[in-house]
């Protein structure tokens, strides 16, 4: 078995643990990310698209916001339709300036991988059996194969930005982890297609046929969705059947611009909320999708996996030149008081726009109030303006 020491393990190549080697290791702190997959794989998986402006200016921070600030587009609005017709949530009106940006996450993750190789950084690719050891000691490690051969890293910490299925979160011991979960009854289809968005800004929907929502990658990329039942099959739906689905749920001018054309990509999402806590065992500090997932409806995943990433690289920053514990001794709370923000304001949007298979009549009606009093009231709308941009770190 070979035997490394860094500062800091990283387990998971996304988003996440990209982002969090980058900061650290322009401070002078040393880290190595362990992902399970190519480099190819990760970059294949197609996910989420607005980065709240907080999660840009990170970005910036880690050196990696050139090709962001020169492709991304700067959003100032999205639009509700319901009823038939389109409303606007001006962001930047209700925020005082804030915005978005479109931007996407396979593009931030390549961003993020050229910055590594730029910088010399370590990512060690098809690491498998990633195991965590001895995480309540002030010496804790990580064990993992690669070719067939093992491994042993020794470290101060262990970051577990592993995902949703990654070993990290269940490392901590049953007893300490409280695990909060909601499933939703449906799914979302995605499709991508090479064809001009059908509108400037994004639009979800509020239909009784489900909800959809219009998004984009760039002026030639369109990224759409379905809300689907959870029994369905992706190879069930053929692209003249979604996009058919998609224009019925749109109202009608909107649907008549609609340009279509053949999906490059096609999968069904599932939607759920779930919370694990505490985010931190000793030395292990979960990050990102290992200890929370949101339903897409709010485009607070990623941004969330962001903020944890903002506290995580202050408190080691403050431990590592500052010799100051504060940051990392309060992140489980300081991390997760923003992530539930997060969740609700996921839930609640979730609420507000989906059918749900067993609702009632009543629940319809009060879908729809909550949807008129929205557009009625600056204070709504103010409310759900500065939760999209994202809450302050
Ligand atoms: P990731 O991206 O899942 O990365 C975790 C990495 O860990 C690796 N891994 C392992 N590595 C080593 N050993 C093991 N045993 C391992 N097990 C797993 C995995 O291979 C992977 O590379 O988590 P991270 O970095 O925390 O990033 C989170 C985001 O990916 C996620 O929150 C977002 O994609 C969610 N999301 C959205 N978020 C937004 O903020 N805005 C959006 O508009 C948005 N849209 C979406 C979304 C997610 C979607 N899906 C499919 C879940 C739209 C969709 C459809
Ligand atoms: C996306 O473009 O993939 C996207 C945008 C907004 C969301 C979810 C997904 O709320």
């Amino acid at each position: 078995m070979s035997i490394t020491t860094t500062q800091v393990a990283i387990i998971g190549g996304g988003p996440s643990g990209l982002l969090l080697s980058q900061l650290l290791h322009r401070r002078g702190i040393e880290t190595v990310v362990f992902e399970k997959h190519t480099r190819d794989y990760v970059l294949g998986r197609i996910r989420a698209g607005v980065l709240e402006h907080g999660f840009a200016d990170l970005m910036r921070e880690a050196g990696c916001g050139e090709r962001m600030d020169a492709e991304g587009e700067i959003h100032e609005g999205i639009y509700i339709a319901h009823q038939g017709r389109m409303d606007r949530v001006d962001l930047a009106k209700h925020t005082g300036g804030d915005t978005v940006v479109v931007y996407g996450q396979t593009e931030v993750t390549r961003d993020l991988y050229q910055a590594r190789a730029d910088m010399g950084g370590v990512v060690v690719h098809q690491a498998e059996d990633v195991a965590l050891h001895d995480l309540k000691s002030t010496t804790p490690y990580l064990t993992y194969s690669k070719d067939g051969t093992s491994h042993r890293v020794n470290c101060d910490y262990i970051i577990g930005a592993d995902g949703f299925h990654g070993p990290s979160r269940k490392a901590i011991p049953s007893d300490v982890l409280r695990e909060y979960e909601k499933v939703y009854p449906f799914g979302w289809l995605g499709v991508l297609s090479e064809t001009k968005p059908v509108s400037p800004e994004l639009i979800y929907a509020r239909h009784d046929r489900g909800f959809a929502l219009c998004s984009m990658r760039s002026q030639v990329l369109s990224r759409y969705y379905i809300q689907v039942p959870i029994t369905d099959n992706v190879d069930g739906w053929s692209d003249d059947a979604f996009w058919a689905e998609l224009k019925s749920r749109l109202p009608a001018d909107v649907a008549a611009g609609l340009e279509t054309g053949p999906s490059i990509e096609k999968s069904i999402a599932p939607l759920r909320s779930f919370v694990a806590e505490p985010m931190r065992y000793g030395n292990l500090f979960l990050a990102g999708d290992a200890a929370h997932i949101v339903p897409p409806t709010g485009a607070k995943g990623l941004n969330s996996a962001a903020s944890d990433i903002y506290y995580l690289y202050h408190g080691l920053l403050d431990h590592y030149l500052k010799d100051d514990d504060a940051g990392l001794e309060g992140y489980s709370e300081t991390a997760l008081a923003r992530v539930w923000k997060a969740q609700r304001f996921s839930w609640w949007m979730t609420n507000l726009l989906h059918r749900f298979p067993d609702s009632a009549e009543v629940d319809r009606r009060f879908q729809q109030t909550d949807l008129d009093y929205l557009f009625s009231s600056d204070a709504a709308l103010a409310s759900l303006a500065e939760n999209y941009v994202g809450l302050p770190y």
